[in-house]
């Protein structure tokens, strides 16, 4: 093939019901067919599924911009679902000051602050669990604890937490395309926007918590009064729905390799390492796109102004150009260099907190629980963006 060879094109809808439940034969036969393809269902996007592209794409935020939006809506010619997030959907110079206030706020000086927190919180909620015996690993665990400690941590009180769901899974859903998915999930969100952006004030907002610590950051002038709430509203978008699906992901992961699980309860200090995997097995945010803001190239194949760039980054993870063995989980592996956060400039923000909770979770379970068993199939929620469970049902035997 040369460079003016036709783009392959395959019929894959990657938001049709049974690529969400299935992605990864999708993924293979996106990685296979070219390091950039097009989709029948979507003609005018390119996708990238391979971990070199992936990863090109992301590190160039210059060509491929965020400001048109990272999900399929292309925001130059579309309206937006909500107005545009101060940090996710933009670009340098407006991305710069709003990275660098929640970058400091979510820093690792911070996860040392929380960290004997989210521990107690993650070793009770285990014990609970425990003392249960049979749970459902989303409800039981992998919902209640980032709901707990996300929220209490950003400053917000105890009522009305579940908004937080149904918000992140719409947020999540409108990446998408306008589908069954996004309508009903707008449909079941009703007066749950409003109570979010209500949530944003400063009034609702724990002195000295991540949301007043914005408010913060703009009396002392480093963006403006109006942006603090916008800024508090990415907290609330981003750091619940994600978490609760990368802590359910894993669970999965080691209810489905019960020797991976023997050696993290043989070796606690291995759950970090665990959850890094788990997020490379079965990563949580599955795609975003990016809008080439000139002509450009990608892999020698040529990029049309304003084309919508697909970035598959759940196939990336599993790209065997990239990864030996790459289906298998293997909780030694440390994937290094995996997208699950995105990669570059955008690169997920939140990734020390998220990494924080992941690995408490995981190290409450190895050091309580010797084996964890499916007792019945786990069955998945839907979502454009996410990889997501509905149920996951176990047994925990104790240690
Ligand atoms: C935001 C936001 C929303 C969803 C995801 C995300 C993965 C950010 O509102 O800034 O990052």
């Amino acid at each position: 093939m040369n460079e003016t060879a036709a783009v392959p094109e395959l019929d894959i809808d990657p938001y049709a019901p049974e690529n969400l439940l299935h992605p990864y034969p999708m993924h293979e036969r996106m990685r296979e067919a070219g390091a950039v393809v097009r989709l029948s269902p979507y003609p005018s996007v390119m996708a990238c599924a391979r971990h070199e592209q992936v990863h090109a794409v992301l590190n160039d935020h210059a060509t491929f911009i965020s400001s048109a939006g990272v999900g399929l809506t292309n925001f130059r010619t579309e309206k937006p679902f909500r107005p545009p997030s101060l940090i996710l959907e933009a670009d340098p110079p407006h991305h710069t000051a709003t990275r660098a206030i929640l970058s400091r706020i979510l820093s690792p000086k911070t996860v040392m602050q929380i960290r004997a927190t989210f521990a107690a919180e993650a070793d009770a909620l285990v014990e609970r669990c425990v003392a249960k015996g049979e749970i459902d690993g989303i409800h039981d665990l992998a919902q209640p604890y980032p709901l707990k400690v996300f929220p209490d941590a950003v400053g917000l009180d105890g009522e009305g937490r579940e908004n937080l769901l149904l918000y992140g899974d719409l947020v999540f859903n409108s990446m998408g395309p306008r589908n069954e998915l996004l309508a009903r999930s707008a449909e079941r969100v009703g007066p749950v926007t409003q109570w979010i952006m209500d949530h944003c004030q400063r009034a609702q907002l724990r002195p000295g918590g991540f949301g007043d610590q914005i408010y913060q950051a703009a009396e002392a002038g480093e963006i403006t009064m109006e942006q603090a709430p916008m800024l508090v509203r990415s907290f609330l978008s981003a750091g619940v729905d994600t978490t609760i699906n990368g802590i359910g992901n894993a669970l999965y992961s080691l209810a489905q390799h019960p020797g991976e699980y023997a050696r993290l309860h043989g070796d606690p200090a291995l759950a970090r390492p665990a959850f890094e995997e788990a997020l490379r097995w079965e990563s949580t945010a599955q795609t975003f796109y990016r809008t080439a803001v000139r002509a450009t190239e990608i892999a020698g194949v040529p990029v049309q102004e304003n084309t919508k760039v697909l970035c598959m980054l759940a196939a990336a993870n599993r790209d065997p150009r990239k990864w030996p063995d790459p289906d298998r989980y293997d909780i030694t592996r440390r994937p290094v260099g995996h997208m699950a956060f995105g990669s570059g400039i955008h690169g997920c923000v939140g990734q020390a907190i998220a990494r924080l909770e992941g690995e408490v979770v995981l190290s409450a379970l190895a050091r309580r629980v010797k084996r964890i068993e499916l007792t019945g199939e786990p069955t998945r929620r839907l979502n454009n963006t996410l990889r997501a469970l509905e149920t996951l049902p176990l047994r925990l035997i104790p240690a």
